[in-house]
Formats: structure tokens, sequence, C-alpha cells
């Protein structure tokens, strides 16, 4: 049996990674940690609940001894356009709290899953068919600490062997916890908008495309790595995942099929538009596949009509 501490546990995947790994685990075994924002409903109730701030290797030593931890998700993370205004919070959380996390995990034996991102590519990256091993000079700070914390988590396991494994997480679209931010949250946004007002204002240009990944395959990528046979695994930190590839022209249609009056209007945001334009626009993830099996079970289509239903049905209850 494995007990878990989930670091960032109220965020976009942590809210709904820390409910998923319950599930397989056992309620008591996963520690939803927290920082500010306290876990509130079905997350709070169905499970322990701890304040730990990545940042503070004291409040992760004390809950990993309490709980006699022996896996840590590490969620923490400032995304890619906060963090081009606030770099050293960006630095200090990223790498900060990974250098705890990685610390922690060496003195009491954890395993460790910190995600990376496609952010983590750039500056003379190819940028179609991105090779899961290739140039990365990215040009944001987001990227810089994606970088230096995939360095970091390969040099901790092979001085120490700490067990820590990675995925590079392309954008990720769900409907239980809004992401803050990033430069794919457009990908979130647009389904919301379509439901609530019929119109979008997208920040990212026609043909901007990147790839995108539905929550359910985000959740089962980052447990499926984490019980993956050690001994199948060549890479570590981290690994390309990727379930699909578009620009803002090809998800508006694919609501407009469902709503037809839907409209989508552009007022392109430079810096959004520069980082999106220095990342990949599809991913090869043959490794991943290889290595331990990745299989997104998620498509635009199949995404678009839960992404619909499960925010209409919201809206329709007064709950956004
Ligand atoms: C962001 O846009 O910053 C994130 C990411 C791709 O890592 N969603």
């Amino acid at each position: 049996m494995k007990n878990i501490l989930v670091i960032g546990s109220v965020g976009q995947i942590g809210s709904e990674l820390t409910l998923e790994l319950r599930k397989r685990y056992g309620n008591n075994n996963v520690v939803a940690g927290f920082r500010s924002t306290k876990p509130v409903g079905e997350l709070l109730e169905s499970g322990p609940a701890e304040i730990v701030d990545a940042t503070n290797i004291d409040q992760i030593t004390e809950v990993v001894k309490k709980y006699k931890i022996d896996t840590i998700y590490n969620l923490a993370a400032i995304l890619s356009a906060v963090g081009e205004s606030k770099p050293l919070a960006a630095w200090n959380v990223g790498i900060g709290g990974l250098m705890n996390c990685l610390e922690v995990s060496h003195e009491y034996n954890c395993a460790l899953f910190t995600p990376s991102s496609i952010g983590a590519f750039g500056g003379g990256t190819p940028l179609d068919n991105t090779p899961q091993d290739t140039i990365q000079r990215p040009q944001t700070m987001y990227g810089v600490t994606k970088v230096t914390g995939e360095l970091l988590s390969d040099y901790y396991h092979k001085r120490f062997g700490v067990d820590t494994r990675s995925v590079r997480y392309p954008g990720i679209i769900s409907n239980v916890t809004l992401p803050g931010g990033g430069t794919t949250d457009y990908a979130v946004e647009i389904y919301y908008e379509a439901v609530k007002t019929g119109k979008f204002v997208c920040p990212l240009g026609k043909g901007t495309f990147l790839d995108m990944m539905y929550m359910p395959d985000a959740i089962d990528a980052a447990i499926d790595l984490m019980e993956a046979d050690p001994t199948k695994l060549v890479h570590r930190n981290s690994f390309n995942v990727t379930a699909m590839s578009f620009d803002p022209e090809i998800i508006s249609a694919e609501i407009k099929k469902h709503l037809p009056s839907f409209e989508m209007t552009y007022n392109v945001e430079p810096m959004k538009q520069a980082i999106a334009n220095s990342w990949p626009n599809n991913m090869d993830d043959s490794c991943a596949r290889k290595e331990w099996g990745w299989n997104p079970k998620w498509n635009l289509e199949k995404m678009t009509v839960d992404m619909l239903k499960v925010i209409s049905d919201k809206h329709a209850k007064g709950l956004i």
C-alpha cells in the first residue's frame, strides 16, 4: 500500500489527481497538501489534508514523517505567463520547492513525481514531431525552471538513487479547477465562454498549433508512470506525452459543431503569442509509449462533447 502526499492539491491538476489517487489507493493513504487555499468539498472531506508549502522543507518533512509517505507528487508551480512577471517567485516555487522535495525524498526514501512541460522546449527545438531528446534552450522563466527541474531530478536519481519520474505535460484541458497564468489556458477558457456567453476572444493567433491533453489522460499519465516497471525506463525526467494538437481555428470549429452560434474573434497577446511560438506544434511521445505504455484515450472530438456537457450542467445549476 502506498502512502502518498500531493503538494499543490488544490490546483488544476492536483484537485483531480488527489481524488483519483484516493480512489485507487484508499482515502486515508493520500494527503492533500495545500499552501494558502484550504481544500473544500470532497477534497477536504474524503481524506487527510495538511498545510505543505513546497518552499518550506520543514513542513514537507513533518508530513512525510507523520504519514509515513513513500510517494510525493510535487505539483507546485507558477505557470508560463505569470512567471514572466514574477521570475523570482517562479524560481523559488519551481526550483526551491523541487530541491526540498528531492532532499526529503532522498532522506525518507520517497518516489517523486514532478511534472515538466512543453515549456521546457524552445530556442532551437524542432517544433514538429519534437523528439524526446533534443535542444532545450527555453526563453521563459517557466521553461528555465522546467529544464533545471529535469536535470536536478535526473541528478538525484543517478547520484543518490532517488526514484524521480516526470512527464512533459502539454496544455491540460479540464472542467473542475481552472488553470491560472498559463499560455495554453485559452483552450480551457474557450469552453467556459462558449457555454456562458457564446463568444470568445482568443489571445493566440490563427495557426498557433500546440500539444494538448484532456485531464483524465493527464492523471493516467502521472499514475501509470509512477507505477511503471523501473527496469523498462530508459528515460526518467522527462517523457514527452501528448494526446492531440490543434490551433484556435480547429478547436473553435469543433465547438461550433455543437453550438452553431458560437463566435470566436482574436485579440492576440504578444507575450503569450511569443511563448506559444517557441513551443512544439506536436511532440513525438514514442518513448513514453514504448517504455511504460502511454496511450491516451481522449481526442478533440470526444473531449469537446464531454467538456460542453459538464460545463453546461454547471452553468444550468448556477455554479459558474
Ligand atoms: C502553461 O501554459 O504555462 C502550462 C504548460 C503548458 O505547462 N499549461
